[in-house]
């Protein structure tokens, strides 16, 4: 085994919430290894550089709030793709020469925690041996992709790909391809790929309540004329709103607002495109039914008009009379000619709710009507064991020993949605119990990454070796988080990936802080106030 490296700081995961880590931990003066499975930064648009793939938020808030990172960055779309995404990282390091700080294709195997010196001991993979004072996982939501048990997988004679590990420089021209899954990944794949191959056949189980993107390209100019006047107003109003978007929701009910108020908002909304109908709109469709409904019914008006040229089979495939789950309740995701995708001749529609999969073949996929659907490759845009899957599938013991995959077995605990009681100097930037999973990426990471790292400073400021969660600090704030998720209609809402329904057997709970950005804000700042209240502290002897 390899000798011990010593560190102040070990970060999991160089994507965005491990470099803000990174960058932040170094001004403190503290020492700071990032640990990396993947071969370059970048995190999530490391790994998912599938056709089509580009982000569900808009710039400028996308991005680090840093004004030393945003002054010289110019963008070029307003939803950028992932080339683009890569590129910012590149320029980051440029800036802040942050890859000296990464250990690039290494990953994380175990975590374990000694009370008796206060240190962590991580070892990887390939057998390396790191030890710090402080964890801090920044391995983000979708880490752990999920591809589910198909009967006959290993018999397919053609290529089979996640999207989460595509090929470099894969190229599908002339192909006949097979995709399952229609999620915000499946979507982007499917209506970028259609005009390219030979033929397409989607198997959708649950349809995409997708929203319109409304892309487009940004200039330069336009963007130098918004930096100084609008872009710190901009990131300012990220943290005072229900998603960290700019826009917020509305707190009238919508059945209080009359007919034509309410099409007026949901028009207005709806033609500014991107999230704006779903996060901008009434606050109630995400806890009354009624409210819901009446979003669904707008919804589907909206898309059916864009596919009436299409069989009324299809359609009602693609845009349902009736709800297949609560608008907005599982992630809608943006696009921007996936309806029209559908009038292809060669995209063909299975609904594998009606004419189940049954078994992967040698030359395709058999559904249970006894087709055999024949394809070249088979895409899975099957998603991941998002929110927790990171952490626990690293082996993170603490102070009693159990692993905490076992401990979360029956759901997760935390504080502050960045801890976690028995495991001391452990944090966690971007995942289970935070408003991530409900909120603008970069918005929900740095305020949780910021408390973090206040935490690290206020430990070292005042002599203390470690701080964990008390049981009882950690019951209230989880009884907080599931108090929260009960008032909306998140578990209604059939295999959501919000709240674990998405993995066979996995939990079913809410996953994130569902009470909006300035609430989660509040508590994080009333809990600093009263010295870190809620934290059991050790000080050095
Ligand atoms: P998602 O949103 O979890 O989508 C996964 C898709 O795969 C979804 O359409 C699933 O259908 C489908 N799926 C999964 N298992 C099966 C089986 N066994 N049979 C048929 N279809 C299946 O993952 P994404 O990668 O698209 O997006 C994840 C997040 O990343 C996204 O929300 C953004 O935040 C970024 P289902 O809908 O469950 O019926």
């Amino acid at each position: 085994m390899s000798e011990t490296q010593e560190y102040d700081v070990l970060v999991v995961g160089a994507g965005f919430s491990g470099l803000h880590q990174l960058i932040n931990l170094r001004k403190l003066g503290l020492t700071v290894k990032v640990l990396e499975t993947g071969g370059d930064l970048g995190g999530t648009w490391y790994w998912n550089r599938y056709p089509g793939a580009r982000v569900d938020s808009e710039v400028p808030i996308y991005q680090f709030s840093d004004p030393e990172l945003w002054r010289d960055w110019t963008w070029s779309e307003k939803y950028p793709g992932w080339k683009e995404i890569q590129a910012y990282f590149e320029y980051v390091d440029k800036k802040l020469d942050v890859k000296r700080d990464v250990l690039f294709n290494t990953r994380v195997d175990s975590a374990v925690w000694d009370d008796s010196v206060d240190r962590w001991t991580l070892t990887t993979e390939d057998g390396q041996v790191f030890r710090a004072q402080f964890l801090s996982l920044c391995t983000g939501l979708g880490s752990k992709s999920f591809t589910p048990e198909f009967k006959g997988i290993e018999t397919f004679k053609g290529e089979v790909h996640h999207t989460s590990r595509w090929p470099e420089e894969y190229d599908l021209t002339g192909k006949r391809v097979g995709i399952i899954g229609t999620g915000a990944t499946g979507v982007q794949v499917i209506q970028e790929i259609a005009p390219i191959v030979d033929h397409l056949t989607v198997f959708q189980r649950t349809p995409n309540l997708c929203l319109p993107m409304r892309q487009r390209q940004i200039s330069a100019e336009e963007q130098e004329k918004l930096k100084d006047r609008l872009y710190p107003i901009l990131f300012g109003r990220r943290n005072q709103t229900f998603s960290g978007f700019p826009y917020d929701v509305d707190s009238k009910p919508t059945l209080d607002a009359t007919t034509e108020e309410r099409i007026l908002c949901y028009e207005d909304k709806w033609e500014k495109g991107g999230f704006q109908f779903w996060v901008g709109s009434y606050a109630d469709h995400f806890s009354n039914q009624q409210a819901n409904d009446a979003a669904y019914s707008f919804w589907r008006e909206k898309v059916r008009e864009r596919i009436s040229n299409l069989d009324p089979e299809l359609q009602e495939k693609l845009a349902p009379m009736e709800a297949p789950h609560p608008f907005g309740l599982r992630r809608p995701s943006l696009e921007q000619s996936y309806y029209e995708t559908y009038a292809r001749s060669n995209v063909t529609l299975v609904d594998v709710n009606k004419d189940a999969i049954e078994e992967i073949t040698p030359n395709g996929l058999k559904t249970s009507d006894g087709t055999e659907h024949r394809f070249d490759v088979l895409v899975l845009a099957t998603g991941f064991d998002m929110v927790t899957g990171g952490i626990t599938s690293i082996d993170i013991r603490g102070q009693d020993g159990v692993p905490i995959k076992e401990k979360w077995a029956d759901g997760v605990q935390s504080y502050l949605g960045l801890a976690s009681a028995t495991y001391p100097n452990m944090f966690w930037a971007y995942g289970p119990h935070s408003p991530a999973a409900f909120s603008n990426g970069p918005t929900g990471l740095e305020l949780t990454s910021d408390l973090i790292i206040k935490c690290i400073q206020y430990m070292k400021e005042n002599h203390i070796s470690s701080m964990v969660p008390t049981k009882e600090a950690q019951d209230e704030y989880t009884g907080k988080v599931h108090e929260l998720g009960a008032a909306g209609l998140w578990l209604e809402a059939k295999r959501s990936w919000w709240v674990g329904k998405n993995i066979p057997g996995k939990k079913t709970e809410i996953l994130g802080f569902s009470g909006g950005i300035p609430a989660y804000a509040k508590l994080c700042d009333d809990v600093v106030a009263k010295g870190y209240e809620g934290f059991q502290i050790k000080r050095l002897t």
